[in-house]
């Protein structure tokens, strides 16, 4: 087995054997209340998943096996003559827990290179649809159509033992993170270069040769790619995106299908599809206001007429922070250094002042500060790339370093199919007259 593999066996049996114990000991003690609102209003706040990889807290932000995205950005090894995290550095922490050295990372970067080639009846599948069809739609087909390619799907029917699950899973999950970049590229260059595709390089870290495959060689433009793909990777499991994969994937269902569905739920607007949303929505304001430096006053009524129309302000609130994303600040900090005179960068700064006190005073918003997406789009048309029904893609060539890390520790781990209680109103009902208990079978 690989470096890699043979790693995080280790660290999962021995966690394995460190949950029997847990479970044996304190399996009976009870871990939280579920209030009747929690069960009707999204489950918010109601523990019921182990993540492993990362842990959010309302307050401090997301923290990837307990470091920060500050500390990250300065422990975690970088490209030569970078600043910025490798994100397969941040895929090591994710996968075995600890911080990778520079030597690790460059090991990563090379399996994750041998095994990016992408079979051509993916780039017919996607080829089949029309050029309309939205990016996330393309990338779901795409993955559906690498799925022929897994190793679980193909090990499973030959009569797999439980005991190499994980295995199976973690060679799929390595194999599709080393191909999404391609087939992502492909999908942007099909879209709006007219077909004229490039060819990956051997050379270049995973997200720089990301970056490269898109068309755009600018330093600044493959640092902001290493920043955004550590970024969004993983915000521990509950969100749609995690939580689907993970749901999915409980089924046995290989990492091909597990990661389509997830990819499926980024692409709402309420979650990964908001980074489109915030540049369609910042572009329209420029337009109705004729100006590309609209005031604190102008966004201000532009902000109250989006309300009025009965629409959320994309990228901003959040279903578990309760202060200033710290993926916002690690990109303001980003165009600070790279690009302070942008004006669509120094727009997504005067919509940072001025939306939160807007939102406060509705009385409903749980948080009126800005998520990651209220600033991804403006740095990336500040490079060229103004396509931005794209960006959610980007979101999920990152987000699959998180929730396929998750996957094979769900397999490592062994846990169980996933199958939480519903309840009906009617027995809601009768539980409030005391005929009967809410949780039956
Ligand atoms: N603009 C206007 N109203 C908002 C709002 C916003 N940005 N954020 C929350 N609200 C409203 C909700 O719609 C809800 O209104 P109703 O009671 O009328 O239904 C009320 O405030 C309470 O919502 P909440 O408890 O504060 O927020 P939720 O946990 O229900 O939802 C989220 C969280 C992110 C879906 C919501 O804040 C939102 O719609 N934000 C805009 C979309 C967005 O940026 N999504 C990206 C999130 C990050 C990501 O996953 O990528």
């Amino acid at each position: 087995m690989g470096i890699l593999k043979d790693r995080f066996k280790a660290k999962a049996d021995q966690m394995s054997a460190e949950i029997k114990d847990i479970l044996k000991e304190h399996g009976s003690r009870v871990i939280g209340e579920v209030q009747l609102a929690q069960v009707y209003q999204g489950m918010r706040g109601i523990t019921g998943l182990v993540t492993e990889t990362s842990l959010l807290d309302a307050q401090d932000g997301i923290r990837f096996r307990g470091y920060s995205i500050p500390e990250l950005r300065e422990k975690l090894p970088k490209a030569p003559g970078g600043s910025e995290p490798l994100p397969e550095g941040l895929f090591y922490l994710m996968l075995i827990g600890e911080l990778p050295t520079e030597e690790d990372v460059q090991h990563v970067t090379a399996v994750l290179q041998r095994r990016s080639q992408v079979p051509l009846h993916v780039f017919q599948a996607i080829e089949a649809m029309p050029l309309t069809a939205h990016p996330m739609t393309q990338l779901t087909v795409a993955v559906m159509a690498l799925q022929t390619e897994s190793q679980f799907a193909r090990r499973y029917a030959a009569g797999m033992s439980k005991k190499d699950y994980w295995e199976a899973v973690f060679d799929d999950s390595m194999d599709l993170i080393a191909r999404l970049p391609r087939v992502a590229a492909y999908i942007y260059r099909r879209k709006y270069k007219f077909g004229s595709h490039i060819e990956p390089n051997g050379l270049l870290d995973w997200a720089g040769n990301f970056a490269h495959m898109l068309g755009f060689e600018d330093d600044g433009f493959k640092e902001l790619m290493r920043l955004y793909m550590t970024i969004h990777a993983d915000h521990e499991g509950g969100n749609v995106s995690a939580h689907t994969t993970h749901l999915v994937g409980s089924a046995l269902s290989d990492p091909y299908l597990s990661f389509a569905a997830g990819l499926n739920g980024l692409a709402g607007p309420l979650h990964g599809l908001a980074n489109q949303e915030v540049i369609k929505w910042i572009f329209e304001m420029q337009e109705q206001l004729k100006t590309d430096s609209p005031t604190p006053q102008q966004i201000e009524e532009y902000v109250r007429k989006t309300l009025s129309e009965g629409k959320v302000v994309p990228g901003y609130g959040h279903a578990v922070l309760r202060k200033t994303d710290p993926r916002f600040t690690a990109q303001m900090e980003f165009g600070k250094k790279h690009m302070p005179d942008d004006k669509l960068v120094q727009t997504v700064w005067n919509v940072y002042e001025t939306v939160p006190p807007i939102l406060q005073s509705l009385g409903k918003v749980k948080n009126p500060w800005p998520n990651v997406d209220a600033h991804s789009g403006a740095l990336l048309v500040h490079f060229g790339m103004k396509e931005y029904d794209y960006y959610t893609v980007m979101f999920g060539v990152s987000r699959a370093l998180g929730v396929l890390a998750s996957l094979c520790w769900d397999r490592g781990l062994g846990f169980a199919i996933e199958r939480p209680k519903s309840i009906t109103t009617d027995l809601v009902k009768k539980w409030i007259k005391g005929e009967d208990q809410i949780w039956g079978d």
